[in-house]
């Protein structure tokens, strides 16, 4: 009986709350407008910053919050998983309303995804997968295909070498998802073409500097080898490139130079002449990522899977492209 005294008395709150809201702004007969809507509270786990992508996702997902009048928590794990688990173990304790992760590497997430389960909190995956043995721990994914990207990346590169080269790769982050399957959809392709052979392959970690890092240590050791350069994201890439620049190896002419992501910053080199292609990932996840909420707590069924889908840019249409860049 008491409860429903309070249940009363919230709503004659809410109302007047409302109401005396809309009394200053509205003709009169609106002024018992429905109580305003609780406030969505949605817990975010971000990777870090590591990257012009990163940069955008992050933009993204913040400001389509802020549009739909939504209160995010933010948290930027600076590329480490304890502080993402450090994360969405305070947002559980919060009870937030859902959960959006960008989980760093692909594994080590049961225990913590578990938890989310038992409190009824919904977990949506953005941009990288994760390895579960019970896959109703997280709701959806809403990612690219890496695999597919790798695949169009050498598919391309094939056609570019005639078949033919020494490529040095550089890796993304150690056990990410995006690391691991950009490199096995490459290779599957690479199996076609017998005389394409990685020489080096290394992780630089997505960032920029340790691209140049990286590139650097395979100049010193195999310099004019180097026909081929395979970047898993842009960052890598132009860090590759200044790197090549600077012992006057002439990349995107005697080195062919390839990455993925699509970021402004490749565009620019691909006009310039220093990158040859970029196969785009789209990080403008915001509005997907929050309609998908929205169908969730409607209770409505969403794949397991959402896929971005991705193209590649060439030097020959990167100038006609560069000024609709969102990124
Ligand atoms: C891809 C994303 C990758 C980008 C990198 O969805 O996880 O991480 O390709 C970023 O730029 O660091």
């Amino acid at each position: 009986m008491r409860w429903m005294i309070a249940v009363a008395l919230v709503a004659l709150v809410g109302c007047s709350k409302q109401s005396s809201d809309n009394k200053a702004s509205a003709p009169s007969g609106e002024a018992n407008a429905p109580a305003a809507a609780k406030k969505l509270v949605i817990g975010f786990s971000q990777v870090g910053a590591e990257s012009a992508w990163r940069t955008a996702e992050t933009k993204s997902i913040r400001g389509e919050a802020e549009k739909r009048g939504l209160d995010l928590k933010f948290a930027d794990a600076q590329g480490k998983q304890a502080q993402q688990i450090q994360a969405l173990t305070s947002f559980i304790a919060q009870k937030v309303d859902a959960i959006v992760l960008a989980p760093v590497v692909e594994t080590g997430w049961e225990t913590v995804l578990q938890q989310a389960k038992e409190a009824n909190i919904p977990v949506i995956l953005v941009d990288r997968g994760i390895k579960v043995s019970d896959e109703s721990l997280y709701t959806t994914l809403i990612a690219s295909d890496f695999v597919e990207e790798g695949r169009m990346a050498a598919e391309w590169l094939a056609k570019k070498v005639n078949g033919k080269a020494n490529i040095y790769e550089l890796q993304g982050t150690t056990g990410a998802a995006p690391a691991i399957d950009r490199k096995k959809g490459f290779e599957e392709i690479l199996q076609k073409y017998p005389d394409m052979k990685i020489i080096k392959s290394q992780s630089a970690d997505f960032t920029r500097a340790k691209g140049k890092e990286v590139m650097e240590a395979f100049i010193k050791s195999d310099g004019k080898q180097i026909q081929a350069v395979y970047a898993h994201n842009d960052d890598m890439g132009l860090g590759a490139i200044q790197a090549l620049d600077e012992a006057g190896m002439n990349p995107g002419k005697d080195v062919t130079v390839l990455s993925v992501d699509g970021v402004k910053g490749a565009f620019e080199a691909m006009v310039s002449g220093k990158l040859n292609a970029t196969v785009e990932c789209n990080p403008l996840m915001g509005p997907l990522v929050f309609d998908t909420i929205n169908k969730v707590r409607a209770g409505e069924k969403v794949p397991k899977f959402i896929q971005n889908k991705d193209q590649l840019f060439e030097q020959t249409n990167a100038a006609q492209v560069i000024g609709t860049r969102e990124y």
